[in-house]
């Protein structure tokens, strides 16, 4: 660890200096050392396909954006099916006087093909009742179903799949995994910041393993019902991203919710899946990444901590086919994650790393973030506004907010605060945006 800090750039040298604790044990076999980052060219953001300048924030608008999400669909997560038209949602429980009447609770079985026994999932959503209505919300996809994020009894414990774990026996949810991910889900202290919360858990829509597909809406709605996937047919990371999509037209229809206010979030590999769902969809108001790495915030070129080769053999199914053609092969990519990034301008977007997280590649968090800044600027607004990374604990940026939070690979009260400072910055209505 001390060696590789020689190598690094200024910023992080003292940022790592700083935090010089040992990161927790990373993968073995990957490249920790910046000295050993290869140099890299990175797409430039603000130059088409065929060669022409981007001039103004027209033609990025009209044209550039759309090529860009273009190859990010044929060469990375793969083509997404439009919205089923037959999708109804069904309340299944509510109470005016949640958590000791703190919120109003509401849960909503989405029946994705309008039948009862057809693809669905589940959304949880938690309104203030002391804020006015409608609410900013946070939605985001948990890794344990709905009744993992909060110890509320009344929250219905999931019957999908699950990954084996706490509180799970033979891939069934128990009554003792509830309350287990609390620590990422600082529920109270997000409604007593004015905002509402709506989660989903990420298996009701495709369970995650290499079959997983043939349990999940891949299978059940769109292409690739037999499994042969084109090169570019969607992966699960973009199925579990079409299901915040779907999460979001449920929200948008709620009287208590402010359809336009509305921030995904994620963390980890639901960190990349909230990237792509925001720039798929610009209707998401905000987008924040939680430590996301490789295929999320971190740029690919970098070839730091976990690769394109590491990740397309560990979860070949998240990414589209053709995906794993790049691996080993970054330079040939005709994308990285600054454009990915770029795709949310110029709405507000949050990146946060972990010191310790060096897996995720943290500098390359940063510098895909620096390096979206110039297509928020064409777009009139302010990036991150740093040139170098900042040291951790440290929060930095206007439009692009970003921090290098002290600690292990995790999405922390810690992160929320930033994330709830940055929402009351880019989402409260201001006495003009009101009228
Ligand atoms: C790791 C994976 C990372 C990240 C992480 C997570 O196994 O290599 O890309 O996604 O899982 O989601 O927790």
């Amino acid at each position: 660890m001390r060696g590789a800090i020689r190598g690094l750039g200024v910023g992080l040298a003292v940022a790592l200096a700083h935090a010089a604790e040992p990161a927790g044990a990373q993968p073995a076999g990957a490249n920790y050392d910046e000295a050993k980052v290869p140099a890299y060219t990175l797409p430039d953001p603000l130059r088409f396909e065929d060669g022409a300048p981007v001039r103004d924030a027209a033609d990025w608008t009209v044209r550039r954006r759309a090529e860009v999400l273009h190859l990010f669909e044929t060469h990375v997560y793969g083509r997404s099916p439009s919205p089923p038209a037959a999708m109804r949602p069904a309340v299944v429980e509510s109470d005016p006087r949640a958590l000791g009447g703190l919120a109003t609770r509401r849960q909503v079985r989405v029946l994705l093909d309008g039948t009862e026994n057809g693809p669905a999932f589940e959304i949880l959503l938690y309104v203030p009742n002391a804020a006015s209505r409608p609410v900013p919300a946070f939605l985001g996809l948990n890794f344990g179903g709905n009744h993992t994020v909060h110890p509320d009894p009344a929250i219905r414990l999931s019957t999908a799949w699950m990954r084996e774990g706490p509180g799970v026996a033979d891939h069934r949810a128990t009554e003792a995994s509830r309350g287990t991910a609390a620590a990422s889900w600082p529920v109270e202290r997000i409604l007593d910041r004015g905002y509402g919360l709506a989660t989903v858990y990420y298996g009701d829509l495709e369970p995650d393993h290499a079959d997983g597909w043939k349990d999940g809406v891949r299978s059940r709605l769109g292409p690739g019902v037999t499994g042969r996937f084109a090169p570019d047919d969607w992966g699960a990371i973009a199925a579990w991203a079409w299901g915040l999509s779907r999460a979001l037209d449920v929200l948008a229809k709620d009287p208590d919710v402010d359809g336009r206010r509305v921030a995904v979030i994620g963390h980890s590999r639901l960190g990349k899946t909230a990237l792509w769902a925001g720039a798929e969809d610009e209707r998401f108001a905000m987008v924040v990444s939680n430590d996301s790495g490789e295929g999320g915030a971190a740029l690919a070129r970098r070839r730091f901590g976990e690769t394109t080769e590491a990740i397309t053999k560990s979860f070949p199914h998240w990414f589209c086919p053709r995906f794993r053609e790049y691996a080993g092969r970054e330079d040939a990519l005709p994308v990285d994650q600054h454009l990915l990034l770029a795709l949310v301008a110029p709405r507000p977007l949050y990146v946060a790393s972990a010191s310790e997280d060096l897996w995720a590649d943290p500098r390359g968090e940063f510098l895909a973030a620096r390096a979206a800044e110039p297509v928020y600027r064409l777009l009139g607004r302010e990036g991150l506004g740093v040139e170098e990374m900042p040291v951790p604990d440290r929060p930095v940026g206007k439009t692009i907010g970003y921090h290098l939070r002290r600690g292990e690979h995790a999405l922390t009260a810690y992160d929320w605060e930033q994330y709830l400072d940055f929402a009351d910055r880019h989402l409260r209505r201001t006495a003009a945006s009101s009228r």
